[in-house]
């Protein structure tokens, strides 16, 4: 039975977008199961049909339910480890998994200030003091990453792996809210923008129609 991935609204699910990218960037093959998001009721219903968390994303892989982005890395990551998600070298897998579990549990104020919303027009808007820290950690994240592994390939740790995948959401966040970052935040930016599935969600993205008030005020 094909793997199944339910998700939200690809203009604004930061956390639908992330393993989405990690099971299409793999050619993972699975079947896109799409819920608007704050629709109301009926919606919110077919979303608790898959998972009681009432969010998504959702990956049902037969009578297995995972109802969390990182999770379900996590999870296609066990499941094909041909796909390599994870650096093959304890120390960077441990590095890869560290600054993910940073990106899932922290960068609130960034993530509250600038969310992601592809069809906003790009126009910058004035940071908070802690949003900007947001900014500044996570180019030393990659930074530091493009330092210490750059010569395995152009992404965090070589090749598009789980670490890309969680990082992928600040890319739009940066571009859209014309946030200034340094020339390599911008390569790695550039290198990330290149991907073909980023460019397939973010295609998909802004050809919705769906307009969500809540997300639309900056
Ligand atoms: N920690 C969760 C967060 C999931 C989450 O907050 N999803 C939002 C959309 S991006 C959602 O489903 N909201 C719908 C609702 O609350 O009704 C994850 O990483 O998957």
């Amino acid at each position: 039975m094909a793997l199944q991935l339910v998700i939200g609204n690809k203009n604004y699910s930061s956390w639908s977008m992330r393993p989405w990218l990690a099971l299409r960037a793999n050619n993972i093959a699975f079947e896109e199961v799409f819920i608007p998001l704050y629709t109301g009721d009926a919606d919110k219903q077919r979303i608790l049909g898959f998972t009681h968390s009432g969010k998504v994303p959702v990956l049902i892989d037969g009578e297995v339910t995972i109802w969390d982005s990182l999770s379900i890395i996590e999870y296609v990551a066990e499941r094909y480890p041909e796909a390599q998600i994870w650096p093959d070298d304890r120390a960077r897998r441990a590095h890869a998994r560290s600054i993910s579990a940073e990106m899932h549990s922290g960068f609130m104020a960034l993530r509250g200030e600038c969310g992601m919303n592809l069809h906003r027009p790009i126009r910058a808007v004035a940071l908070s003091a802690d949003a900007r820290a947001n900014v500044a950690r996570i180019q030393r994240i990659w930074l530091e990453c493009r330092e210490r592994y750059g010569s395995l390939g152009p992404f965090l740790f070589g090749a598009f792996g789980g670490a890309d995948a969680m990082f992928a959401p600040v890319v739009h966040r940066f571009r859209t809210y014309a946030i200034e970052v340094a020339p390599e935040a911008q390569a790695y930016m550039d290198t990330m923008m290149a991907l073909p599935a980023f460019q397939e969600w973010t295609r998909d993205g802004l050809a919705e129609t769906i307009v969500i008030e809540r997300f639309e005020t900056v």
